[in-house]
């Protein structure tokens, strides 16, 4: 097989290599006007004059209030959790995420605990999360993996009856809607990156949409090391703050992310299209009642039908010069660092083990160009078509 798979890469070896995220810059002349004044007013970071405009900005885009910005998201994270005052006990949440996730708890004296995840969504499964809860629980943290809106309804439920928060990290799910408003207005907090790899970015940054104005109030002495004038420090803060350049990034970024989400969107349906009726890779749903954002596009390979395992598929695209990811493989469960817990137990987890095992991000930002989408997609049908055939000898 495997020479057939090297004709394979042969015919269809791209020259330049195709990431799994790319950022689509704005115009540079573009940033220079918008950055030159502050070479005037040397004022470049602590809440300036952009920082200002882009939080503004924002709400009215995302259609929310209260929002602040971040150098990063997992600062607003570990803000959040400390805006909420959970810096202790345990904390119910998802092993199919990126480290951040279970590391702010940790950071904030928090014990994460592993709960297993719904195999249509890949998100918090709410079903079983009432057996993780004690005395000691505190909170649930849920990410809407890929964007796509958790349960936010059973979330919330399942909190009120037991006296929880409930804080969304919501990094991959900017400008999403759901049940007709913005995903990021559910539960206590919600948090969104802004790193290279989003779809909308400041470079590094992120956000922290509070629950009411007080606690955004909050929010913004925390993420400036709790100063409330130069006198007075109210409380153990962080240096959360975004800087003017970034500030100025963000602001040319939301001139054209809705042009972003629409290639994307194009994108995301040629892959359906091209995909769907390949043995053995499957494709997610679009999610009910959702305006998606399209920021991912993972398919899951089941190696009985396609022919090749995931890792196998994942090497052979990569000598093609097609660089998928395994975003979330290995689960958090299986870091040393939280390996030991006994909620990290495989057993515990095994629609997360098994989505780890099989899932794939495909290529998807607003640049690719759809010559290249079809492309990728054709490398994928030659290598079923190629594998399918030596498994059958
Ligand atoms: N919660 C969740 C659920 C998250 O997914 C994340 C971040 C966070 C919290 C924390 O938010 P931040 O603190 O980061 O704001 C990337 C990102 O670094 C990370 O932000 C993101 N999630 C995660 C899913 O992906 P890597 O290690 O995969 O990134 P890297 O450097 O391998 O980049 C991936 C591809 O993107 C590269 O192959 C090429 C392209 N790229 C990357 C960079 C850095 C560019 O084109 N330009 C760039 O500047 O983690």
């Amino acid at each position: 097989m495997r020479s057939s798979l090297q004709t394979i890469i042969g015919k269809y070896r791209l020259e330049e290599p195709v990431f799994v995220a790319r950022p689509t810059m704005p115009p540079f002349d573009r940033f220079t006007e918008r950055v030159r004044p502050l070479w005037e007013s040397r004022w470049l970071t602590n809440q300036g004059c952009l920082h200002g405009e882009l939080e503004k900005r924002l709400e009215e885009y995302l259609g929310v209030e209260n929002l602040s910005l971040f150098c990063n998201g997992t600062i607003a994270l570990l803000v959040a959790l400390q805006s909420l005052r959970i810096h202790n006990g345990e904390v119910i949440t998802t092993p199919f995420t990126f480290a951040a996730t279970p590391h702010v708890l940790h950071w904030n004296g928090v014990t994460p605990v592993f709960s297993d995840i719904d195999p249509q969504t890949l998100n918090l499964d709410p079903g079983r999360i009432e057996q993780h809860i004690n005395s000691n629980t505190r909170a649930i943290l849920a990410v809407h993996v890929y964007g796509r809106p958790c349960d936010v309804d059973a979330l919330q439920s399942i909190a009120d009856r037991h006296g929880l928060a409930v804080i969304y990290d919501a990094a991959h799910a900017f400008g999403v809607r759901y049940k007709g408003k913005s995903v990021l207005t559910y539960g206590d907090a919600s948090v969104l990156s802004f790193h290279a790899t989003k779809l909308y970015t400041t470079m590094e940054g992120g956000a922290l949409v509070a629950s009411s104005a007080r606690h955004k109030e909050r929010v913004d002495f925390l993420k400036n090391f709790g100063i409330a004038d130069e006198e007075m420090v109210i409380g153990p803060g962080i240096n959360g703050k975004l800087n003017e350049m970034q500030a100025a990034f963000g602001l040319l970024q939301l001139e054209t992310v809705d042009i972003e989400i629409e290639n994307r969107g194009e994108i995301s349906a040629l892959y359906r299209e091209r995909l769907a009726s390949i043995p053995g890779i499957s494709l997610f749903a679009q999610p009910p009642e959702t305006l998606p954002n399209n920021a991912y596009f993972p398919v899951l390979v089941d190696e009985g039908k396609f022919g090749l395992c995931r890792d196998g598929l994942h090497a052979v695209l990569r000598e093609c010069n097609i660089i998928t990811r395994k975003y979330f493989h290995p689960l958090c469960s299986h870091y040393p660092c939280y390996s030991a817990l006994p909620s990290s137990r495989p057993e515990n987890l095994p629609v997360a083990e098994d989505a780890a095992a099989r899932v794939l991000c495909m290529p998807i930002y607003g640049t690719l160009q759809l010559e290249t989408v079809d492309r990728i997609c054709a490398v994928i049908e030659a290598i079923h078509k190629e594998s399918g055939k030596s498994q059958s000898l």
